[in-house]
């Protein structure tokens, strides 16, 4: 597919680049085709930043001219792009110039969800939006205002603004349909948290296990780098995945699981382990407690029975148990990102660990290194009102003290112990829509795709339209911004200064992202929004900085650097202590009561809650319906990136993947238009059918983020069909408040 002459003008060099998946640093001019050439004849000047395109954060250098951006490519420094950008990465180009970003402050005139507004000034719209908080806070306290955010930026409102208000409704909603279980199961077992890089040692490892994670649609630029080295090196690769994604078709051996039953096969893996004695006799008897009790435990697990449950063969099963011992440590079952699946994920994170441990690979070569979060002191503030405990998609952020108000909603008020920084979903919305316990009157939302990211979204429209007051902080007219009184347009990441992004990693490092060219139209910064916002809520003494390069150069002094200097090289790498030697006689890495690796966890057990992990069946789908499985594609992030101009010319819709033998007997072709239709009736579409022999015959596959009704985004609108409109319910995990959201079930009509 080619560029117009008129699209080439309009989004500039990054067309270039997005079309290669990935592309080195070098002179701008050698990396475009001749034809092209004469755009760039102008010197351009490079500018070190850190992409927001997704979460992960990579380093990148923007080739600017005339104020202008002209291209993106991947920092060469920075251990997260390692001078690379993924496609996504390379489209941001496309998110700075999309015509359809939201342009000036926006004030409502019609209903909510109607999206009638008039167009405003900053100053008003600030005023009207700290009066309609104040009278809040007046009438109910501050904990009736709600903040949830995500991304970067989310710092300054959620992590920041939130506790100096005195709210402890403080959330990232992301959080809880993303990691939670990870972080949970890690904190529990290890004492330590995955954090926002997962700690494979990919440059180690010789035989990797990949459950469901599918690197290369998910796109983490550097994993997939490092997943293609190992490859190319001859480390062996698994993947147990019911679809035969694309890293499956890299892989030695493909196991097509059944949905769901995935925690079986880890234990089967482990009583073949115990059992044939192939496990780190060693390791488990120095750096864990509670193995005897597993030896129990996973007595009946034989691959024979979980032959039974999984639909795969016992031999195969055994076949990679004796594999993963061969190679141990150098062998790793890697964790994966979004683990919100059915329900019971806490404890299938728990298995994967406890596999690991009994390989003996956590903080070994080859295995898990132990990442450690860069050196660098916070800008000192006077201590906020309360503690701000809310966690990213990347894992809990710093906690603060405990949260001083009794009157909070939150998941670890009530009851779930474990829970840190996650927040079950229904106790996000719930006390909007019932006042229970106590009500929630305000939301400011900065960067959470509402209506994409939570499931049950009649709830959330029900929660929306029962607020008092919401301010929506986002770059385009998404779904939920029609449902703001009042709208404020951030500039993009390209156009602004963040906090420091620090970064856990082997290498820990501390990267800086700075502005590339002037914010286009009317939109502001996000940092500059809240100290704005929080002067006009009476918190003026928590923003003694006045501005962000006063705020930043004070916290790069404390590590011996200056503003001037980061700006040049956008990124200082410190020297980590990855494997369980660098610790010896520095104490234990382990952060648990007992410094051991829990394999018996006692905090579950003193809860009620199982030790050990068990195998728990999810509901199966009903007659003529399909488990509604969904992931990623390499070329969009979420549900952010279908307008942009770029990128969707790589993807422009999504496609619902069918077994071919299943499509055959229900004759459908391949092409055909459907609707999805869910078992409460919940419809998305019309979207095209995928037939194909690379899924199971009880699922199928959609890739989320497309199916948007938003009206102002012209080129995403009406394209697909949503994952998240189908998932009308969710699975709570009981021990996280995860919410799983493969326990939705769909049948296809064909379009009327
Ligand atoms: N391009 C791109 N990359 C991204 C993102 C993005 O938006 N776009 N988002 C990033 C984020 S924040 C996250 S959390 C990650 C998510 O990416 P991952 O953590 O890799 O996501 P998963 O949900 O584990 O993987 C989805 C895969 O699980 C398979 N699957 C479904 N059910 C089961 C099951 O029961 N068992 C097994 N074994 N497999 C199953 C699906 O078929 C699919 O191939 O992606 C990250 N990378
Ligand atoms: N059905 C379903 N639900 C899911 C998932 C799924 O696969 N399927 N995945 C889950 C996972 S793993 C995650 S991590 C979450 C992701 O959840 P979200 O982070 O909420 O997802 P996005 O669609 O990326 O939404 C980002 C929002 O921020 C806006 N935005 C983008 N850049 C900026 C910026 O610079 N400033 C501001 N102010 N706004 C900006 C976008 O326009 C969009 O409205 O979703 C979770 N929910
Ligand atoms: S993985 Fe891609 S989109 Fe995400 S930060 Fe890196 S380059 Fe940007
Ligand atoms: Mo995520």
């Amino acid at each position: 597919m080619k560029l117009s002459r008129r699209e080439f003008l309009v989004f500039g060099g990054g067309v270039a680049g997005a079309l290669a998946t990935v592309s080195a640093p070098g002179p701008v001019r050698r990396l475009l085709p001749p034809r092209r050439r004469f755009w760039f004849q102008k010197a351009t000047t490079a500018v070190p930043t850190v992409c927001e395109m997704c979460l992960w954060r990579c380093g990148a250098v923007a080739q600017v001219a005339e104020g202008r951006l002209w291209k993106l490519d991947g920092h060469p420094e920075n251990p997260k792009s390692n001078g690379r950008l993924c496609a996504r990465g390379l489209g941001g180009v496309g998110e700075l110039y999309d015509p359809d970003r939201l342009k000036k402050p926006l004030i409502r005139t019609g209903r909510r969800g109607e999206g009638q507004f008039r167009e405003t000034n900053w100053d008003e719209a600030l005023d009207v939006t700290a009066k309609a908080l104040l009278k809040i806070k007046e009438d109910h306290g501050p904990e009736a205002v709600a903040f949830f955010g995500h991304y970067a930026g989310d710092k300054w409102f959620v992590d920041y603004l939130a506790p100096a208000f005195g709210s402890p409704n403080a959330a990232k909603p992301a959080v809880a349909l993303c990691t939670t279980p990870r972080e949970v199961a890690s904190n529990l077992t290890f004492g330590r948290p995955v954090g926002g890089h997962e700690p494979v040692d990919w440059d180690h490892t010789r035989y990797i296990i990949l459950l469901g994670t599918h690197i290369g649609e998910n796109a983490h630029n550097t994993m997939m780098q490092q997943f293609a080295a190992a490859r190319a090196r001859g480390a062996k690769v698994v993947v147990v995945d019911p679809r035969f994604s694309t890293v499956a078709s890299k892989a030695d051996r493909y196991l097509p699981i059944k949905p769901g039953t995935d925690t079986a096969l880890l234990l089967a893996w482990m009583h073949y382990i115990i059992v044939n004695q192939h496990y780190d006799a060693e390791y488990v008897a120095r750096y864990t407690e509670g193995f005897e009790q597993l030896v129990e435990h996973v007595r009946p697990f034989t691959p024979e029975w979980a032959a039974r449950i999984t639909d795969l063969p016992a031999e195969i099963i055994a076949d990679v148990a004796k594999d993963l011992c061969r190679y141990r440590p150098q062998a790793v079952l890697v964790p994966g990102r979004h683990v919100v699946w059915y329900g019971n994920d806490t404890q299938r994170m728990r298995a994967l660990y406890l596999v690991n441990i009994l390989l003996g690979n956590y903080g070994r070569r080859g295995g898990w290194y132990i990442a450690e979060s860069p050196y660098v002191e916070e800008y000192p503030l006077q201590p906020f009102p309360i503690g701000s405990e809310a966690g990213g998609c990347a894992g809990p952020a710093a906690s603060g003290p405990e949260a001083s108000s009794d009157r909070k909603p939150r998941a670890d008020g009530a009851g779930r112990t474990f829970l840190r920084g996650g927040v079950a979903i229904q106790e996000l919305v719930e006390p909007m829509i019932t006042g229970r316990p106590y009500p929630i009157k305000g939301l400011v939302s900065y960067a959470v795709n509402l209506f994409h990211t939570l499931p049950v979204r009649e709830r959330t429209a029900e929660a929306l339209r029962a607020l008092d007051f919401h301010v929506a902080v986002d770059i385009l007219p998404q779904e939920h911004t029609r449902w703001a009184d009042v709208v404020l347009p951030e500039c993009t990441y390209l156009e602004r200064y963040d906090d420091l992004i620090t970064v856990p990693h082997k290498t820990p490092f501390i990267a800086l992202r700075q502005p590339v060219v002037e914010p286009m139209h009317d939109s502001r910064p996000g940092w500059w929004i809240a100290r704005e916002l929080g002067i006009r809520l009476g918190l003026e003494q928590y923003y003694p900085w006045k501005t962000i390069e006063e705020y930043l150069e004070q916290r790069l002094n404390s590590v011996g650097l200056t503003l001037e200097e980061m700006k040049k090289q956008g990124v200082s790498v410190q020297k980590g202590r990855p494997y369980l030697e660098d610790w010896e006689g520095k104490g234990s890495p382990f952060r648990t009561e007992s410094k051991k690796i829990q394999i018996y966890c006692k905090e579950l057990a003193e809860a009620g809650i199982d030790p050990l992990p068990r195998y728990e069946p999810t509901p199966e789908p009903p007659e003529g319906f399909f488990r509604l499985l969904y992931g990623r594609a390499p070329m969009h992030t979420f549900g952010r990136t279908q307008n942009n101009p770029v990128l969707t010319r790589l993807m422009r819709e999504n496609e619902v993947w069918l077994n071919r033998a299943v499509a055959a007997a229900m004759r459908m072709t391949d092409g055909q238009r459907v609707m999805l239709v869910n078992q409460d009736g919940a419809k998305s579409g019309p979207v095209r059918v995928r037939v194909t022999a690379r899924i199971r015959k009880d699922c199928v596959y959609l890739v989320h983020g497309f199916g948007h009704n938003a009206p102002g985004l012209r080129r995403a609108h009406g394209r697909g069909a949503s994952d998240t409109a189908l998932q009308t319910r969710y699975a709570l995990d009981p021990i996280s408040g995860g919410a799983g959201l493969r326990v939705n079930f769909v049948r296809l009509e064909p379009e009327a």
